[in-house]
């Protein structure tokens, strides 16, 4: 029987006082009491912060819950479409504040929890970051999954529940070491696991025809050769100011029951566990690469699992409602982050051709109504293409599928442009070559009704370039945009709480609306002229610099004054990223200071005449056999160690690489830039989201013309981003022209080589392949081109940064833009994002009951 239930903010307040657990001091304390006693068999005289982080979890998680079976019920008895997001990552970070923010219960949870002894803080720090992601394509799900709670869409993410999430970060003797990071050493309270859901998933066999006696036609079956099961795991997803809470379902992989007793008859017990434990491998760890496709087996193994086991779910749910089959596309949307869940286009194919006797061009049909496709890369070396070979022995019956879906495209494409034999093997699916392989984005866009860039500039690439022949054959109305966004609730009322209270005071908003209707913020242009508000704004900036300074303290031993620039740049290591660019700039100006220090200039007539004191903050990961951005690390980090030792320079520079970069330290690191670096090689980063993330926190930006820096620019105004460098249109010819007529280095950058070649920061042959990759391999990444533009970029900007907090210029000239950088940041909410998704792809409104 339906609950009386209301998913929509009015009834808020009424709903919170009925759940009243976390909005009751004394019932909060009795429950977290009784969690301690029963769940966690200790007493509260034993209870240590991991205890009561443990207990107060899963005291939420008791309101949560009541929430989510509630939501999940009335989307059932609506029976409207839901949305299915397919992820291989979900970059989650810690649950706990943020389900205390979404549920408004912060306050009197610390409240309670302080009376039990403890401190909220200390309890949060004692959770493992949920890390099951490799960076932006992972953390954008992540934000996904937040709005589309927020925004009360029915809406359930899939993905796997690795054992290990990406691996931590230790810096050692400068080196990048890479450690298994194990999350779930203790219980989490956080998920729910679903034992009594077992869904098989089968791999090899072969495939045979049989005649059907019912249609006296051929029909192909598909005897499988290994069988794993699949058992969910259930993390709900609490939405801000609405009790609706949707799933985020991941996958654990398990051995069947049915032991192999042949094995065990001939006395091979081992080996039949063995075949056992091979199961548990699936769904162990997270492949750590970003942007660079590996192709290996697991991997294959891992995205075939997770989408049979989700695809099942979803038609499982559909049936127990519907028997007509055209209409799937109105009850079912299915959205493909990148092309790693490309197989569920086939497997849906043959679910509907082989198991439910459709005929081929109707569950067609069907398919690609139900599917749309996001692309996150034009990068070539990050485009998935799997071995016809291996995917013909992992799961034969999808080879064929593929081949037959290939066939009929091509012939399509033959009788619309008779004769282009270039144009069919252009397009093909299936990539003829020394290896035979299937080339994944192509099925996708194949099989899907809409492709999606993420951010402007990115989605003309991708009908300019690497997708032009399918914009000529599909149209352009299958191709389309839409620009990435993040969740304001983690990124700036949980990461940045003083700013974002400071904004619902100055918005006149005391339950913080704005969090959902981030085109608020515009109000706070208002106050731009108001000393004030800026002297207040800029407070609370040095505030979070002081919290970035104790945690570089704590993790690298380097004290930097919050006083100077923090100039951060936090992303995965990639060449085309551009760290090297920034390094290069550092030792520069590290050369410079020197020249100076030795014409007899003290270090104070340097920081007001020549260069202001400044903080050169790095920090993430490189993927474990990426052996260029390893040797970036290191440089960064002999850098520091040269330039931090220094006993001359004060703190007109300080150089510093903060290990194990994740979520949660991005919570502590964004809000305390000044300036942040997003200067990628113009036409390679397809979006960006940390830029979104600074600039929401009123940190400035510099950057290059590249993804979402354009649409930035656009909406705070080119007076308040600092950009620089080539744009994209120019890169192809300025690649050429290196490859032709040479490299040329400028004579700054030649500065900086000579004194990495003199042994300045170590031996130099550990960083000879980096150099050499610019100056005699084409420099691919065009560092050459854009180096004095970015130096030149960094002088004006310094100028307005001043002296930092308390110098008139700065209050004058650095703050107001932070200010109007902020109020303009509207339009980045992912909630925004997922309402276009919403709209122009998965046609589905909101659920308000
Ligand atoms: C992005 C990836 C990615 N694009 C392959 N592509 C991976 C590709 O494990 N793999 O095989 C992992 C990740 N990640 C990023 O997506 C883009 O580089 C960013 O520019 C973008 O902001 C982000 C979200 O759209
Ligand atoms: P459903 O997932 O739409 O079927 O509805 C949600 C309810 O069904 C929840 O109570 C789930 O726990 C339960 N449920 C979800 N998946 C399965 C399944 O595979 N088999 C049986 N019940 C399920």
């Amino acid at each position: 029987k339906p609950l009386n239930h209301s998913v929509n903010s009015t009834n808020y307040e009424e709903k919170k006082m009925e759940n009243s657990a976390v909005y009751n001091k004394d019932k909060f304390e009795e429950s977290f009491v009784r969690h301690v006693e029963s769940d966690l068999a200790r007493n509260m005289f034993n209870c240590d912060d991991l205890g009561a982080y443990q207990a107060a979890s899963n005291a939420i998680r008791d309101s949560v819950l009541v929430d989510w079976a509630n939501t999940q019920q009335q989307q059932t008895i609506h029976d409207g479409k839901r949305v299915y997001y397919l992820s291989l990552e979900f970059l989650m970070g810690r649950a706990m504040d943020n389900a205390l923010i979404n549920l408004d219960a912060r306050d009197q949870v610390a409240e309670a929890i302080g009376n039990l002894g403890f401190n909220l803080e200390d309890v949060l720090e004692q959770e493992p970051d949920a890390a099951l992601g490799n960076g932006g394509l992972g953390r954008l799900a992540a934000c996904f999954v937040d709005s589309m709670s927020s925004r009360n869409y029915s809406a359930w993410g899939y993905g796997l529940n690795y054992q290990y999430g990406i691996f931590k970060q230790e810096i050692i003797d400068g080196y990048q070491v890479e450690t298994p990071d194990y999350w779930l050493k203790y219980s989490n309270p956080w998920e729910v696991m679903r034992s009594e859901i077992q869904i098989p998933v089968d791999f090899y066999g072969y495939v045979y025809e049989h005649y059907d006696t019912n249609t006296g036609k051929p029909k192909k079956i598909w005897q499988g050769g290994e069988r794993v099961i699949a058992v969910p795991a259930d993390f709900p997803i609490p939405g801000f100011n609405t009790t609706n809470t949707n799933n985020l379902r991941l996958w654990n992989a398990k051995p069947t029951m049915e032991f192999d007793f042949s094995k065990f008859n001939n006395g091979d017990y081992q080996q039949s566990v063995a075949a056992q434990q091979r199961a548990e491998a699936l769904t162990s760890v997270l492949y750590p690469n970003d942007n660079f496709e590996k192709g290996k087996e697991l991997r294959l193994r891992q995205q075939y699992f997770w989408v049979a086991a989700s695809l099942h779910d979803i038609i499982r749910r559909y049936k127990k409602n519907h028997k007509d089959w055209d209409n799937l596309s109105n009850q079912v949307a299915i959205q493909l982050n990148d092309t790693h869940p490309t197989l569920a286009i086939v497997e849906l194919q043959r679910i509907l051709v082989d198991l439910e006797g459709l005929e081929w061009n109707a569950a067609w049909k069907i398919v690609q109504r139900v599917f749309a496709y996001t692309n996150h890369t034009v990068m070539t070396e990050a485009l998935e293409k799997w071995p016809v070979d291996l995917v013909g022995r992992l799961i034969p019956r999808h080879l064929e599928i593929i081949y037959e879906i290939n066939y009929f495209f091509l012939k399509d494409v033959e009788a619309k442009f008779p004769g282009d034999r270039d144009l069919l093997s252009r397009v093909s699916i299936i990539e003829e070559g020394q290896v035979k392989s299937v080339r994944m984005a192509y099925l996708a866009i194949v099989g899907s009704h809409k492709v999606n860039g993420v951010a402007e500039l990115h989605s003309e690439l991708i009908k300019t370039t690497i997708f032009k022949d399918f914009v000529k054959i599909f149209g352009p109305e299958r191709f389309t945009n839409v620009t990435n966004g993040i969740t304001p609730r983690r990124w700036l009322r949980q990461a940045n709480p003083k700013l974002a209270k400071l904004i619902s005071e100055k918005l006149n908003d005391p339950k913080y609306e704005y969090l959902t209707h981030l085109g608020n913020l515009k109000k706070l242009e208002n106050f731009v002229n108001d000393e004030a508000f800026l002297k207040e704004w800029d407070d609370i900036k040095f505030d979070n610099k002081r919290k970035l300074a104790a945690l570089i303290k704590e993790t690298t031993g380097v004290e930097v004054d919050p006083n100077v620039l923090f100039d951060i740049q936090v992303k995965r290591i990639h060449e085309y990223k551009r760290q090297q660019l920034n390094i290069f700039a550092v030792i520069y100006r590290y050369l410079h200071i020197k020249k100076l220090l030795a014409e007899g200039l003290s270090v104070q007539e340097i920081a007001e005449k020549h260069y202001i004191p400044k903080a050169s903050i790095f920090g993430g990961k490189a993927a474990p056999g990426y052996y260029m951005a390893k040797i970036i690390i290191h440089l960064i980090n002999t850098v520091g160690e040269v330039v931090n030792n220094d006993p001359e320079i004060g703190n007109l520079l300080k150089v510093v690489f903060i290990p194990d970069y994740n979520v949660s330290k991005a919570e502590i690191i964004i809000p305390g830039s000044d300036l942040s670096n997003h200067i990628s090689t113009a036409g390679t980063e397809a979006s960006g989201t940390s830029n979104m993330k600074f600039a929401l926190n009123g940190g400035l930006i510099i950057g290059t013309v590249d993804g979402a820096n354009v649409e930035i620019t656009r909406e705070i105004g080119e007076e308040n981003i600092f950009l620089f460098g080539n744009l994209a249109e120019s890169v192809d010819e300025l690649r050429h022209k290196h490859y032709y007529e040479g490299v040329k280095i400028p004579e700054s950058m030649q500065e900086v080589f000579n004194a990495i070649d003199t042994g300045m920061f170590g031996l130099p042959e550990e960083f000879k392949s980096l150099l050499d990759s610019i100056r005699y391999h084409s420099d691919y990444y065009l560092a050459t081109d854009d180096f004095d533009l970015f130096l030149d970029a960094h002088k004006k900007l310094e100028k307005m940064f001043g002296l930092g907090s308390g110098d008139p210029t700065h209050l004058r000239e650095w703050v107001p833009k932070s200010v109007l950088s902020v109020a303009n940041m509207g339009f980045f909410s992912s909630d925004r994002c997922i309402d276009e998704y919403a709209e122009n792809i998965w046609d589905v409104e909101p659920l308000n009951v």
